[in-house]
Order: structure tokens, then sequence, then C-alpha cells
């Protein structure tokens, strides 16, 4: 197998829209390079006036992983909540709300959004990535067409491609032994589900974590207290990582469920 990482990101007058990626086969490229285009082109961020498309094929293998397990969490997300699984990753809930409403200002400099996520480390939680208006970019991820497959029959009619992307994403991340957890809000003003992920449970899905309409949003990953960071941001943005296979999707009514969970 020939495989390639295709990276996708648009923007209007310098101003970034969208972006996506994925590592693909040879013969899956061009049906690929097509659909990131298309995607790129109907933005509900509005229309684009640049594109860019990237094509690279990799020169190490990828890491194979399965997907973390999905939990879907059916009620509007409240701070009770959000503090009951900071609790779970044995992170300071009264830091980690703070981190929260920060993302929801807008955590680069000026309360703008920034393109990657802030790193937050034990025992108190500072921020500790290099750039606070670029943050640190996850890079190189896909997942395979089968899994994808499987994802959206597992997920049925609460299948989007945000939560295929975002699951992804949280995979690679989560699977680097330094990171307890990380927490997600879109910036799409349309999209206010976002999610939690807790080392040994997974992927929570949180709904309504914003306000309709709000272009903010945001990641933060939650690091041990003897994380080495430089290697741990080599390993977000330059290891290829693909995703195999999805484990489970379940829905869930009350955080209680979550918090009995038999992974912990
Ligand atoms: N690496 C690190 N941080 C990123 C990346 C990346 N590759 N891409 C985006 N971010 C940061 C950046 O601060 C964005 O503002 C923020 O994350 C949100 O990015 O289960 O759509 O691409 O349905 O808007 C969650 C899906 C969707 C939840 C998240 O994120 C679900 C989403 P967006
Ligand atoms: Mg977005």
């Amino acid at each position: 197998m020939e495989l390639f990482s295709v990276k996708m990101r648009s923007s209007r007058e310098e101003e970034h829209i969208s972006g996506a990626e994925t590592i693909v086969d040879r013969a899956e490229l061009v049906e690929v390079v097509g659909s990131f285009v298309k995607r790129a082109l109907n933005h509900t961020k509005g229309e684009p006036d640049f594109i860019n498309v990237k094509i690279e094929k990799l020169k190490e293998k990828p890491l194979e992983l399965v997907a973390l397990p999905v939990y879907d969490l059916m009620i509007p997300i409240d701070e009770e909540t959000l503090r009951k699984l900071f609790g779970l990753m044995g992170f300071p809930d009264e830091r980690g709300i703070e981190l929260y409403r920060e993302i929801l200002r807008g955590a680069a400099p000026g309360g703008k959004v920034m393109r990657g996520a802030m790193l937050v480390k034990l025992p108190f939680g500072e921020r500790v990535e290099p750039d606070r208006e670029r943050g640190v970019r996850v890079s190189t991820v896909g997942i395979v067409k089968e899994a994808e497959e499987r994802l959206k029959k597992l997920a049925g009619d609460r299948y989007t491609e945000n939560l295929r992307d975002a699951l992804v994403l949280a995979t690679k991340v989560l699977n680097h032994p330094a990171v307890l957890g990380e927490l997600c809000v879109s910036d799409d003003p349309d999209y206010t589900t976002g999610y939690i992920t807790v080392r040994g449970l997974g992927y929570v899905r949180l709904r309504r974590m914003k306000e309709k309409g709000l272009r903010k949003g945001g990641r933060v990953f939650f690091l041990k207290e003897d994380c080495n960071v430089e290697e741990l941001i080599n390993y977000l943005e330059k290891k290829p990582v693909i995703i195999k296979e999805v484990s489970s999707y379940s829905s869930v009514v009350d955080v209680r469920e979550l918090l009995s969970s038999p992974m912990r």
C-alpha cells in the first residue's frame, strides 16, 4: 500500500474558514481531494477565496489504533456535569471550568480563537503551549473506510463528519500516555456539540456546550505533571496515526452511568 496524507485548508480575506485532513491509499486519492474541495466550498462559515490542498506521501508506516468508545450524553451540559467529568479525569474541576470559559471567550490573545489546542499541566493546570495564538495542532491522522462506515452505522442519525474527525483526532491525542483527557468546543457557529475525553473511559459527546451562533471554540489537552511537552508536541504533529476500527457507541442519559462505567 502506498499511503498519502491529504490536508486541506480554506480561508477568505486571510481569515481561516475550515480545514480537514486524512490518510488514504493511492487509489482513493482523487476521490478524497474532490470531497475536501466540496467541503471547503460548502462550509457554514462562508465561501472561501483560497483553498489549499496538500498531498504528501507518508515516509513512515502509521500507528494503527482502535477508536475510543463513544458515549453520547443526551442531556444539555451544565457546569455541574462538567465538574464531575473533570473529577473522573483527575483534573482540578475549578480550573477545568475556568478553561471551558476561556474557550468560550476565545483563548488566543485579544479573545480570538486559537488555531490549535491549549496544553495544560497538572498539578495546577497552567498553560504550557509555546504559542498562545497558534496552540498545538494535531496532524497526520486518518481513518480507514471500513471503520468510518462502521461508525456511521453505530451512530445512525447522530453521525456527523465533525464527530468522525473529532473522534479520530481525540483517539490520537489520548493514545499518548502523558495525556489525561481533552475538552473540545467547536468554533462552527451552528455546531453546539462538543466532547470531553477521559483516560480509561473514552469519548463523551456533550450537547449544547455553547449558544447557537457563537463563533468561538477551542480545545484543551490535559497533561500529567511529568509530561515532556516537546516530545508530546512532536508526536501530535508528526506521528502518522490511522484508525483501523471503531469500538462502541452508547447513549447515556445520566452522567452517573459514566461514573460507574465498567471501563473504570
Ligand atoms: N489540532 C488541535 N486543535 C485543533 C485542531 C487540530 N488539528 N483543529 C482545530 N483545533 C482547535 C481550534 O482551537 C478550533 O477552534 C477548535 O479546536 C475547534 O475546532 O461528537 O468541529 O474544527 O459531534 O471547529 C466536535 C464534535 C467537533 C463533537 C469539533 O472542532 C461530536 C469541531 P473545530
Ligand atoms: Mg471549526
